[in-house]
């Protein structure tokens, strides 16, 4: 490639085309421009968001994170373009391919960690990108990262628009895009912001199976699906549980009703498919009494980890105990009296309640020796439908 000169404003203009050019080539669905100005309408928004509660349990979450996380120049003072991009993943429908009691992954989740391929991708663009400036550049590589607000920096680069789901909408591909960034000194022309909307629609909202969308564009963390079953690490609020229907790995309703996101195109992206079953339906009876090494071999290299196994574990017993029939009550008997982790041997005595089993609970008083176990199992024997 010719080394080139840059000179305003066509040449930050051609650039810009360039960069989309090189961005398609290294496997990136979707890229646009934005500047690296501040974003100083965030900060006072995040904060109240934060002092709402909306968060609560992302220790992480702080206002001083926020604050930073509204200014790309304080992790990169050189910058002057944010590159955002995006790696679309709807693969078509699916659906549970037999009467095997199993649990939903979401789709994210399914194939390999998109930090990965999306990182793997950004270099390639990095490389393309110093060959085309005959310079090394002064990048950052960012996917996911509390440092920075995703939507707001694609939102502003028009790479699409705010769902009320929160959910940045793209042109395409509806809300199944994983979004990262690439922070640049090099001064590229900036795109547009869309100028659409959800209208008067609010399908996801009404949709949400634990209602967390409060507001439009407002999700209270702490009762989404995807907090709860990714995030949280102790037990999950019991009057919660019987809304999380058979999710055991984050939640895809409120995009799966989205009218946008179910005019999405398919996409042919080998890195964002399962490797199996377990990475898109698993059997349920299997996540219980899965060992470390068959969680290992199943989710490694998946975001699936995240959670741990006692996490989607804990998550299995809650499903089974909003899916489950009689026909589930022996493993879930045997994961109250045996499973090694007390966090899933609770909620199983709690989906045993769900169910109906209340001889299998009475087995396990004399025997249970924590004191969060026999909580659960005092809960799920006087009050077994919460
Ligand atoms: C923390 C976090 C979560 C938390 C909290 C989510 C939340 N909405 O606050 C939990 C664990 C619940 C979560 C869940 C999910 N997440 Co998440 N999450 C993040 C993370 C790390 C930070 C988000 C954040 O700062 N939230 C705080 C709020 C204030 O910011 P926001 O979510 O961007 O919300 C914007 C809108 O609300 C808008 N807004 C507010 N008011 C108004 C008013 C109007 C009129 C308008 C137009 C806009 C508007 O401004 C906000 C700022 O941009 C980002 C990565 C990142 N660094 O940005 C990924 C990220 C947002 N998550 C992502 C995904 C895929 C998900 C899930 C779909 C995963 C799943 N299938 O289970 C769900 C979706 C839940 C949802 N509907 O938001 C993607 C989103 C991709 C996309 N196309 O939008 C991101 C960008 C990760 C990535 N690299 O791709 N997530």
């Amino acid at each position: 490639m010719e080394p080139i000169t840059l000179s305003p404003p066509d040449a930050r203009k051609q650039l810009a085309a360039q960069v989309k050019m090189l961005a398609a080539r290294n496997g990136l669905s979707v890229s646009a421009i934005t500047s690296a100005e501040p974003f100083p309408e965030l900060a006072g928004f995040m904060e109240r968001h934060i002092e709402a509660g909306h968060v609560e349990g992302m220790d992480w979450f702080t206002v001083d994170r926020a604050r930073f996380s509204t200014d790309v120049r304080n992790l990169h003072p050189h910058a002057k373009s944010v590159i955002s991009v995006g790696l679309a993943y709807w693969s078509g429908p699916a659906e549970k391919p037999d009467d095997v009691p199993r649990g939903r992954i979401s789709r994210y989740a399914w194939g390999r960690d998109y930090h990965r391929t999306l990182k793997r991708r950004l270099k390639g663009l990095q490389a393309d990108l110093e060959e085309l400036a005959g310079r090394s550049l002064d990048t950052r590589i960012l996917v996911d990262t509390a440092r920075i607000v995703e939507r707001a920096v694609a939102a502003r680069a028009g790479l699409g628009w705010y769902g009320k789901n929160a959910n940045l909408i793209v042109p395409g591909h509806g809300s199944w895009v994983m979004l990262g960034e690439l922070v640049t000194d090099l001064d590229i022309a900036p795109d547009i912001p869309s100028e659409k909307n959800c209208g008067k629609c609010t399908i996801c909202i009404d949709n949400c199976p634990t209602h967390a969308i409060v507001e439009p564009y407002t999700i209270h963390a702490p009762h989404c699906i995807s907090y709860l079953t990714i995030e949280e690490r102790g037990p999950i609020p019991h009057e919660l549980r019987p809304l999380m229907q058979d999710w055991v790995y984050g939640c895809d309703v409120c995009q799966e009703v989205c009218p946008y996101t179910g005019a999405a195109k398919v996409v042919d992206e080998t890195d964002m498919q399962p490797a199996s079953i377990s990475n898109q339906f698993p059997c349920l009876h299997w996540l219980l009494r899965m060992t470390d090494e068959e969680f290992g071999q199943t989710y490694f290299g998946t975001p699936v980890p995240r959670t741990k196994r006692r996490g989607l574990a804990r998550n299995a017993a809650i499903a089974l105990g909003n899916i489950g029939t009689e026909a589930d009550i022996p493993v879930l008997a045997l994961t109250l009296r045996e499973h090694d982790e007390p966090i899933v041997r609770g909620h199983a005595a709690w989906a045993l309640g769900r169910l109906g089993a209340a001889a299998e609970i009475r087995a396990c008083t004399q025997t249970e020796s924590d004191e969060y176990v026999r909580q659960e199992i005092d809960l799920a024997l006087t009050n077994p439908a919460r």
